[in-house]
């Protein structure tokens, strides 16, 4: 699939699952977390791990992309340009203290797609001119999941996104299913969840829900 393809999607297909970090996913181990993530239907897969090493993290994530090349679905790489690279991901996610995505790109090369994360409308100004082709958006609401995220965003930066912003927006951060459907009915179209999806013990149960909150 090409960039834009797998960038369409992101709008196309509302569930976005982030693994991460495998201490949230119940004792499962990363490979067998993707495998059911692709068994539920997920279509979008980013993965995060902070806690390994870099070996350990290309070894079970380049297992995971071939695994998400085989089923068509989107792999994205969380932090690391040199790891997405490795791993032939799809995507490659930065926070703000990662690599700026003009420097991803120019590490990464023109045909991976590049998501951005944001908390402010200077932020998202910002990923537009550094080239990004999405952007996360949160944390929409409080998280037990990232020990160091950002307040709450702020409801400017809400409307900002919703309309004045030209790139994807995929919102995260403390998206449920006692939320998701609120974030819908204003108006976003993409949700990245960790604890929602890989912390459940029935996932394919749980994206099942996720999806039908939305029709
Ligand atoms: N970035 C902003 S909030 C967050 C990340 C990685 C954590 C999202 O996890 P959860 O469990 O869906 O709130
Ligand atoms: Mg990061």
């Amino acid at each position: 699939m090409k960039k834009e393809e797998h960038v369409q999607r992101l709008l196309a297909d509302p569930v976005y699952a982030i693994m991460g970090n495998e201490e949230l996913c119940l004792g499962r181990k990363n490979i067998d977390v993707a495998k059911g993530l692709i068994d539920a239907g997920v279509k979008i897969i980013q993965y995060r791990e902070k806690h390994k090493t870099w070996r350990e993290k290309y070894t079970e994530a380049s297992a995971i992309a071939a695994l998400c090349h085989e089923k068509n679905v989107t792999f994205i790489m969380n932090d690391s340009t040199d790891l997405a690279v490795a791993c032939g991901a799809d995507g490659i996610h930065v926070g703000q203290d990662d690599a700026p995505a003009q420097v991803v790109r120019r590490l990464a090369g023109p045909d991976v797609f590049i998501g951005v994360s944001v908390n402010t409308i200077e932020e998202m100004k910002q990923a537009v001119r550094d080239g990004a082709d999405y952007v996360g958006l949160g944390p929409m609401f409080p998280t037990q999941s990232k020990k160091d995220a950002d307040e709450v965003v702020t409801p400017q930066v809400v409307d900002f996104a919703l309309h004045q912003y030209t790139l994807p927006v995929v919102t995260i951060g403390g998206i449920s299913a006692s939320n998701i459907r609120g974030l819908y009915d204003q108006g976003f179209r993409s949700f990245a969840m960790i604890s929602a999806i890989v912390s459940q013990q029935d996932m394919t149960e749980a994206v099942a829900s996720l999806r039908a909150l939305l029709r």
